[in-house]
């Protein structure tokens, strides 16, 4: 049947959930905790050879007693069937972290050299792996790899990003030139906590995603990749795995107080994590608004929070000869034309949000 391995990243245990109420807090940390219960009860009925971590198991420095020693339970549970758990640390889990520092099964490999370290004890397959060291985050690490010894499927496990467009390379930046360069079969990522996959030259990218909700940014499925090498050859393949849904329901206020009302009474779900984003041109202020939804929604669902994001109208005595007045009174009008898009209605609120930033204090006699 040939060998199994089993590949995931960012599990981020005790996540914060800042925004949430004590109680879903705690609940939403344990279903975290579970998850990562499933993904081991996962490992043990599909039997493979290694669970890969590539980074942010943890989530930070705080990491709660009771959390670090369930961990170490799932860890003996994989352990005691035979299976390796190979972990790669991320930013939010360096391996300065007190945690790593604590006794882990036998079958547990924390990569910790400051360069890439090979773990050969798999028939078949090269698992190439390196943890994140904070002092040399801009270390362009495929530039590193050691050269393939033959024969062997290569995977590497590591903590990176991607260097597309302008972004900062801070986090063990590679290119698509690199990977392909690199003759990998697989790279393993993690950071990236949405799932992307691509194939660059012969090597299988992958980012397998956050194993849970983390943000309402989260929105696709979670899952993790699982990856059959046989006779030299690698297939993988994505295993999802339900989670709670997190939800964004955008409100615009013109459609009246009432209106805002109904669109949160019918979503149906409780279960789910509801954020809801007001917009549209206010005359007065939404904070009351604000409070008021929270206090009347907020037992309706797991959690709920609200973003203002609606941009107050000027009163009618700034619509004078002003640099502001005329602003306004220019956009009002283009807003009245029927015949506007919805893109071009959207692109006029902008211009009128971002104006009125702008214009902030200028124009008030
Ligand atoms: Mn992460």
């Amino acid at each position: 049947m040939g060998l199994r391995l089993l590949h995931t990243a960012d599990i981020h245990l005790d996540w914060l959930y800042e925004k949430f109420l004590p109680e879903a807090r705690a609940k939403r940390r344990a279903e975290i905790r579970e998850r990562f219960a499933r993904l081991v009860d996962l490992a043990i009925e599909r039997q493979v050879a290694a669970v890969l971590i590539a980074g942010d198991f943890f989530h930070g420095e705080g990491i709660a007693e009771t959390t670090l020693n369930f961990c170490r339970h799932q860890l003996e549970r994989l352990n005691a069937q035979g299976i390796w758990t190979l972990i790669a640390t991320g930013n939010h889990d360096p391996l300065a972290a007190a945690y790593w520092r604590r006794q882990f099964p036998e079958r547990v490999k924390i990569f910790s050299g400051e360069d890439w370290e090979v773990f050969h004890q798999l028939p078949g397959v090269e698992i190439l792996g390196l943890s994140f060291l904070t002092d040399r985050r801009d270390r362009r690490v495929l530039a590193s790899l050691p050269a393939g010894t033959g024969g062997a499927v290569r995977i590497a496990v590591v903590h990176s990003q991607i260097l597309e467009g302008p972004a900062e390379p801070d986090y063990y930046p590679i290119t698509e030139h690199e990977v392909v360069q690199s003759g990998l079969d697989y790279l393993a990522l993690g950071h990236v906590h949405r799932p992307r996959a691509w194939y660059w030259g012969r090597t299988r990218v992958v980012y397998p995603g956050s194993s849970s909700r983390l943000t309402f940014k989260d929105a696709e499925a979670r899952g993790v990749h699982l990856l059959q090498i046989e006779d030299g050859q690698l297939r993988e393949e994505r295993l999802e795995l339900p989670d709670r849904e997190f939800r964004t329901l955008e409100l615009d206020l013109t459609r009246g107080v009432d209106g805002v009302y109904q669109a949160i009474d019918a979503v149906g779900d409780t279960g789910l994590c509801l954020r809801v984003r007001l917009s549209g041109l206010v005359e007065d202020g939404a904070e009351f608004l604000c409070d008021g939804i929270i206090r009347d929604f907020a037992g309706r669902f797991f959690h709920l929070e609200v973003e203002d994001q609606t941009v107050l109208l000027p009163g009618a005595e700034e619509t004078g000869a002003t640099v502001k007045g005329l602003f306004l009174k220019n956009i009002a009008r283009r807003l009245a034309d029927p015949a506007l898009t919805d893109r071009e209605r959207q692109a006029l609120r902008y211009a009128l949000y971002y104006g009125l930033t702008a214009l902030k204090g200028v124009g008030r006699k």
